[in-house]
């Protein structure tokens, strides 16, 4: 099956992989345009990112539109404590050729959802969901035109931005609420599973043994010293799961839930209370992922981004 989608993304060492694998996978993936939010970093340097990977991939043509500069209630909180200063650090692109073209993102996914047949697209969302929050309250006639959404977001425990949150929904809680409330086909790829994601030593090392520019690029973002992150014992790569699982659907394994997002601005800020259970009696509102084969994911990853430069 060849999915038409759009990636929304912070990039972010791990969106880049994501997308550099959406561009690598074009049986299976139809990309149509990319837009860029603030989150990892400033949605300045996010477009501009973004820019830089797909230039990286040979595809200058894509297009990438600049979207929402703050959520949608609170003031952006980055990460760049773990991503770098520009986001992509470990990455060595330089800076892009060409800018993010004219039109902002949220009016961008409106008119993309309104012109594409009903259930026909596919939102990847890779970053905080202040865009399509803002898409759905701008619009709400979108809501029934979107196929799917697939978005890395939360946690079944542990955060990474604070005990309680990961880093997407921590950033805007608010947007998360309404992306949840939507009535929307949902399926949520949370922290519980990504920090199982990981790259053996030995796949990494095969990125940098391809030889390609793609490859050294997506080894030394792996590879980067790093502040700031969990300590896990190899390389999580979140936002690639997205991208995988509409590839190889196979290699996940997940439930319907119910979830809830905190919204308030105490210690829980954007906790996911994921009903794995069904113990609150709610109709389940995602599909929660929760199993992944690692080893054979990452083979195939690597084996993709082979057929880039
Ligand atoms: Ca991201």
């Amino acid at each position: 099956m060849r999915h038409s989608i759009v990636i929304d993304t912070d990039p972010g060492q791990d969106d880049a992989a994501a997308i550099l694998l959406a561009l690598a996978l074009p049986d299976r993936f139809d990309l149509r345009v990319i837009t860029a939010v603030a989150g990892n970093v400033a949605v300045a340097q996010t477009a501009a990112n973004a820019r830089r990977i797909v230039e990286l991939a040979a595809r200058a043509d894509m297009k990438v539109h600049a979207g929402c500069e703050a959520p949608l209630v609170l003031p952006l909180e980055t990460a760049a404590f773990v991503c770098g200063p520009d986001g992509l650090d470990g990455a060595g692109l330089p800076p892009p050729a060409l800018p993010p073209v004219e039109g902002h993102a949220v009016e961008v996914l409106v008119a993309l959802l309104r012109a594409e047949a009903p259930g026909s697209v596919t939102l990847c969302m890779l970053g905080p969901l202040t865009n399509l929050a803002l898409a759905l309250r701008l619009a709400p006639d979108i809501a029934p035109r979107i196929g799917q959404v697939v978005l890395m977001g939360g946690a079944m425990g542990l955060g990474n931005m604070t005990p309680a949150a990961e880093y997407n929904i921590y950033a805007d809680p608010h947007a998360a609420a309404i992306v949840l409330g939507a009535g929307l086909k949902v399926t949520l790829i949370g922290l519980h599973l990504t920090l199982t994601a990981i790259a053996t030593h030995a796949q990494v090392a095969r990125l940098d043994a391809l030889g390609t520019r793609t490859g050294r690029a997506v080894h030394g973002m792996l590879t980067r010293p790093r502040a700031g992150g969990l300590g896990s014992i190899g390389h999580p790569m979140h936002d690639v799961c997205v991208i995988g699982f509409l590839a190889w659907p196979e290699l996940f394994a997940g439930r319907d839930c119910f979830v809830d997002v905190e919204t308030g601005a105490g210690p829980l800020r954007g906790r996911t209370t994921i009903d794995w259970h069904g113990r609150l009696r709610r109709p389940p509102n995602a599909h929660v992922l929760d199993c992944i084969e690692a080893a054979p994911f990452f083979d195939r990853v690597i084996d993709a981004l082979t057929q880039l430069p």
